[in-house]
């Protein structure tokens, strides 16, 4: 399967996904596979260059055009473990008081320009999904950066992106109790 990744310039990615019917098709399992594969790709660096795709550690599947709620990560947490997830209908359970941000801002395989300043998000959160890889309904905590990623993915199924957390008056500005991590 081939992923072409849908641009912000597409009101698509503004629409609200709709829930998954479980139990998952199969159609939505190779999907979800796909996706994870698309990740795990775009992380080997000669692949990437050579099929000129950017580098990515989550993908929503509105960014591939399908309006489900539905998204995969790939990354390595501070740890150095591997996390990688496929998740379905998540919801997110609980939220720190407390928030954090990247220091260099984020971006998105869907966003082609720069949009400077502190996108700002819950240190911890918890979230609860089917996960796909695992075949069960898990819960997930997370902190940090793990914790970005999540809610990164997760506002794409509402048709939000990271630059709609960044203060247009003041990019720079930490807020009270936020890490800047
Ligand atoms: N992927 C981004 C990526 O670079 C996600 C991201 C980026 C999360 C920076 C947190 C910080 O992998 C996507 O844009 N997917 O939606
Ligand atoms: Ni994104």
């Amino acid at each position: 399967m081939k992923l072409k990744i849908v641009k912000d310039s597409n009101p698509i990615m503004r629409k609200r996904s709709l829930p998954v019917e479980m139990p998952l098709s199969e159609e939505d399992k190779e999907t979800l596979d796909a996706m994870l594969d698309y990740l795990k790709k775009s992380q080997d660096e000669e692949y990437a260059k050579k099929h000129n795709i950017r580098e990515g550690v989550g993908l929503a599947a509105i960014q591939i055009g399908l309006l489900k709620r539905m998204f995969v990560v790939y990354f390595q947490d501070e740890a150095g473990n591997q996390v990688q997830y496929q998740l379905v209908n998540p919801i997110i359970t609980e939220t720190s008081l407390r928030k954090c941000a990247l220091e260099n801002g984020e971006g998105c395989l869907s966003v082609d320009n720069e949009h400077h300043g502190l996108v700002h998000r819950y240190y911890k959160i918890k979230m609860k999904a089917f996960d796909a890889l695992q075949n069960k309904d898990i819960e997930i905590s997370a902190k940090g950066f793990p914790a970005i990623v999540l809610q990164h993915e997760y506002d794409h199924l509402n048709g939000m992106f990271f630059y709609d957390h960044i203060n247009k008056n003041e990019p720079d500005k930490r807020l009270m109790n936020e890490e800047i991590i």
